[in-house]
């Protein structure tokens, strides 16, 4: 039985050097200790010995037992610090390797130049108003003095959403300044930026849905000359102190008196050349004082107040302040354009 139980510590150290895996452990430890196992058959073989072989064979047991598992155990440690040795290798993860730099993007042009724009008429004590792209005709056109009948109300050139041609997709955003209009007292000093439509082909200078600032002041004692005078440091402001503007008369049918302002080449100096296609001047807005039928349309006594307003195409102060060539490159949103800016 002695050497019995020596055996099956010696077979168990045998069999555990050629152990690859936990599972080939568990396998050695069902064999000789589980109850089915080697240890236990010597084990129930105790009662054949004699009183005083079997205390010796008692200890013997638990010693190889204890053994055993010790060693099991051992192993198991082993094999365990083994994988995870394995998997730290596997898995190795350089920290100080440099990261992929993030793109970070940035404002589109238009955006660009909205933003300059507005900042200007902010510093000048302008609010900024928005409103809705789908409007009423009555406030897209009837009460800025412009009569059904008037050919900028023609379906050719306007989205309507119905057959009484009462709805609309705004051609200007003048709509909102009347909803102000109808709403504050005077003193008003707001700008309106947003998108407007018109049935427009697209081509380099055109496309039906483009960007608009319309600005409006309405107050007692409101002239021309508050009028040149603002647009003037608007103009000195975005393009430079040493710009040059003028001002031509022009028709609106909201405005009386109208007019354009142009400015004059920044390349050229007024000579003529490519930028402003030979004229030396380019057209910046248009502008006027506001008609006395629009402000009484609006509850505000034209006999009391007076105000001036004005109108900016956003794509085109755009495509001047950056010198882009072409419209659509504006919309196509191509990176290779974007990133120029
Ligand atoms: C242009 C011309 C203009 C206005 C817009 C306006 C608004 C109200 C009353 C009177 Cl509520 N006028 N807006 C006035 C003159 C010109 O825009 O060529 N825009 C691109």
């Amino acid at each position: 039985m002695k050497q019995q139980l020596e055996q099956i510590r010696q077979s168990t150290l045998d069999a555990l050097a050629k152990v690859k895996d936990l599972n080939d452990l568990e396998e050695i430890r069902v064999r000789v200790l589980s109850k089915k196992g080697e240890l236990t058959a010597i084990l129930k073989q105790m009662g054949k010995l004699s009183a005083e072989e079997r205390p010796v064979m008692g200890q013997l047991a638990n010693n190889v037992r204890s053994d055993v598992e010790e060693m099991l155990e051992k192993k198991a440690q082993e094999l365990r610090s083994a994988a995870l040795e394995a998997r730290l290798q596997e898995e190795a993860l350089d920290v100080t390797i440099p990261g992929k730099p993030v793109e970070i993007g940035h404002k589109h042009p238009m955006n660009k130049a909205l933003d300059e724009i507005k900042e200007i008429f902010i510093g000048m004590g302008f609010s900024v108003v928005e409103g809705p792209e789908i409007e009423l005709a009555e406030y897209n056109f009837t009460r800025l003095n412009t009569e059904e009948g008037h050919p900028a109300r023609d379906r050719s050139d306007t989205f309507y959403f119905t057959d009484d041609d009462s709805v609309l997709l705004r051609t200007q955003t003048s709509p909102m300044q009347i909803r102000v209009m109808e709403q504050m007292k005077p003193p008003i000093r707001i700008i309106a930026p947003g998108r407007v439509f018109r049935k427009d082909e697209v081509d380099a200078t055109h496309s039906p849905m483009f960007h608009q600032i319309e600005g409006l002041a309405v107050d007692v004692g409101i002239t021309m000359s508050d009028l040149k005078g603002a647009l003037e440091l608007f103009a000195k402001q975005l393009y430079g102190q040493d710009a040059v503007i003028r001002f031509r008369p022009h028709h609106f049918p909201f405005t009386e008196p109208s007019c354009e302002v142009d400015v004059q080449c920044f390349e050229c100096h007024g000579a003529g050349c490519r930028t402003c296609k030979g004229e030396g001047w380019i057209e910046l807005l248009g502008a006027g004082m506001v008609h006395p039928k629009v402000l009484a349309g609006c509850g505000i006594d034209p006999e009391v107040y007076s105000g001036f307003a004005f109108g900016i195409g956003l794509e085109r102060a755009a495509m001047r302040r950056f010198c882009i060539p072409d419209m659509r490159l504006v919309y196509e949103n191509d990176v290779r354009f974007l990133t120029q800016f």
